[in-house]
């Protein structure tokens, strides 16, 4: 059976000078140093002058995550998705197999300049020439992070495997971790090129956001939209049946409809609702449209906010806001018994779309864009680590590269358009969806299910007043970070409900109930 996740998901890797210590002295328990699950293989390789010490999360191919020649070695998480075209780019006489030979074929060629070409999901390391290159895709979507000092660059895919590494040297053109001194995250769109004898970085981007509008006809937009979007789903579409988390809004129901028109049989779908709130309905009409595999899952709300430590433990994220879109999908993955999955979402669109901010005003709504597209870096809200706790790999079509640039650069006017938000969407997808999926209007998986208004309870009820249950949330995931990251502990041991009292007391002292 052809292998349906990526060869690799995750990494910890040590660079050193000279003999170096192996990756398990180096951290403190590389079983325990990562969220996500999977296998670990270890790895040493002697490029040049360096040595390289890595644990590489994988499901059953860890080779295939590293390549090796002409004194560079390379480490790859997750996955290429314009091979084809990277291919050309190479002589018909030596075309490497996997992404990882790719890319160091690519390096070899290019060098840093390699990643300018790349459209994926992945973060990578590079060491060789006494340098280590430590690269993210365009959105950052697999989060890394690195600690450098004189003599040696940690890296890894989870921030709270760098919580015990000796503290690094600061890294200006990289953004600090919240109480982990010395670890950074390589921010989206960059490598960090850093010399291992003196812990000196150079950053180069390798992607950005347009700032320039396009100007499109309807019919050359919808069709360019289509077009891209429906590569995009398919170069994310393994071999195996892949599962859509549908909701049966506009976004995941595109990606549902655009993945069964790649496969012969139907695809798997899947929606998740609570006891207070769902989108079964709605989702139901897409499933039975495609002809899907389509199941239920409802987790009860009590279960749903216990996730709250899994969710911060996923996506060391510290945004209370993210983490409220992040919950129902913790929730909803770790519900999914079985084998890994490959998961395809519809997560993202409402980004370049706008499709969050319900603005008619074609001003405003391209300032709220233009504001996310600025700020998206470093929330995490893509990491494949949310499902990577369950065993499986999710990604993002609408966060393609081709995609995103395409949905970005569309004047405002195509966005918002007719009446509807996300219009251009809507008119690339109406022939493969039934009309009143094409014209639901949007709602968010944080409404969808009840979960902001649930934790907004659990809040009041601790006795935090109306006015400050944002500022509550933001502490409530604040310590919840302080406890998973920071301190590495397990979330099954941290209760949610504990962190939520202890905010509450502080923000209230004397309004505090009594208790419970
Ligand atoms: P939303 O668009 O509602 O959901 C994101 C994805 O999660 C959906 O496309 C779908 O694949 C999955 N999903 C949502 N609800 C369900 C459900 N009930 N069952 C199964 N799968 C579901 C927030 C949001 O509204 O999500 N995400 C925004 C962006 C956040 C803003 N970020 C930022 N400014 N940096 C988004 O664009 O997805
Ligand atoms: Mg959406």
């Amino acid at each position: 059976m052809a292998r349906t996740l990526p060869a690799a998901t995750g990494f910890l890797a040590a660079v050193q000078h000279g003999g170096g210590r192996s990756a398990e002295k180096v951290f403190a328990s590389p079983e325990a140093a990562l969220a996500s699950a999977g296998s670990h293989a270890a790895l040493r390789a002697r490029p040049g002058e360096l040595t390289l010490d890595a644990v590489l999360l994988h499901s059953g191919d860890p080779d295939a995550a590293h390549a090796h020649g002409r004194g560079h070695t390379v480490l790859l998480a997750g996955e290429l998705y314009n091979q084809d075209e990277l291919r050309t780019l190479l002589p018909a006489s030596a075309q490497p197999v996997t992404d990882a030979d790719l890319l160091l074929a690519l390096v070899d060629r290019y060098d840093v300049h390699a990643f300018r070409l790349l459209n994926g999901r992945f973060a990578a390391l590079v060491a060789g020439q006494g340098r280590v290159l430590l690269a993210t895709d365009h959105a950052g979507s697999v989060p890394l992070y690195v600690s450098a000092a004189p003599g040696g660059v940690l890296a890894a895919t989870e921030a709270k495997a760098l919580r015990t590494a000796p503290v690094g040297r600061r890294i200006t053109a990289a953004r600090r971790v919240r109480r982990l001194p010395g670890t950074h995250q390589v921010p989206a769109g960059t490598v960090l090129e850093i010399g291992v004898a003196t812990a000196d970085c150079t950053d180069h981007r390798t992607w950005a956001p347009s700032p320039a509008r396009r100007i499109m006809t309807e019919q050359d937009a919808t069709e360019a939209v289509r077009q891209a979007l429906d590569r995009a789903v398919r170069a994310r579409t393994g071999p195996d049946t892949p599962l859509v988390v549908l909701s049966g809004g506009i976004d995941s129901s595109s990606v549902a409809a655009l993945a069964t028109g790649h496969r012969s049989g139907p695809i798997d779908t899947v929606s998740m609702g609570t006891d207070l709130a769902d989108e079964f309905p709605q989702a139901r009409v897409v499933a039975e449209h495609l002809g899907s595999a389509h199941r239920e899952v409802t987790v009860h709300t009590d279960d749903l906010l216990r996730r709250l430590p899994h969710a911060v433990w996923a996506a060391e994220s510290l945004d209370p806001d993210i983490i409220e879109y992040l919950l129902p999908l913790t929730a909803l993955y770790l519900g999914l018994a079985g084998p890994g999955r490959r998961i395809l979402t519809g997560y993202g669109a409402d980004i370049p779309l706008g499709g969050m901010h319900r603005e008619d005003r074609l001003p405003a709504l391209d300032t709220a864009l233009a504001h996310d597209m600025a700020t998206f870096d470093g929330l995490n809200e893509m990491t494949p680590v949310l499902s990577g706790i369950a065993g499986h790999w999710s990604t993002h079509p609408f966060w393609d590269r081709e995609v995103l640039d395409l949905l970005v650069s569309l004047e405002s006017g195509l966005k918002r358009r007719h009446g509807r938000d996300k219009w251009v969407l809507r008119a690339a997808v109406a022939d493969l969806l039934p009309h009143e999926t094409v014209t639901r209007p949007k709602l968010g998986v944080h409404e969808g299910s009840g979960t902001t208004s649930s934790f907004s309870r659990l809040l009041t009820d601790a006795g935090v007043a109306a006015g400050r249950v944002h500022r509550a949330k933001e502490l409530v995931v604040q310590h919840l970070f302080d406890r998973v990251v920071v301190d590495g502990r397990h979330p099954d041991e941290v209760a949610a409900a504990e962190v939520v009292q202890l905010v509450a007391d502080a923000l209230e002292p004397d309004a505090a109930p009594a208790r419970r």
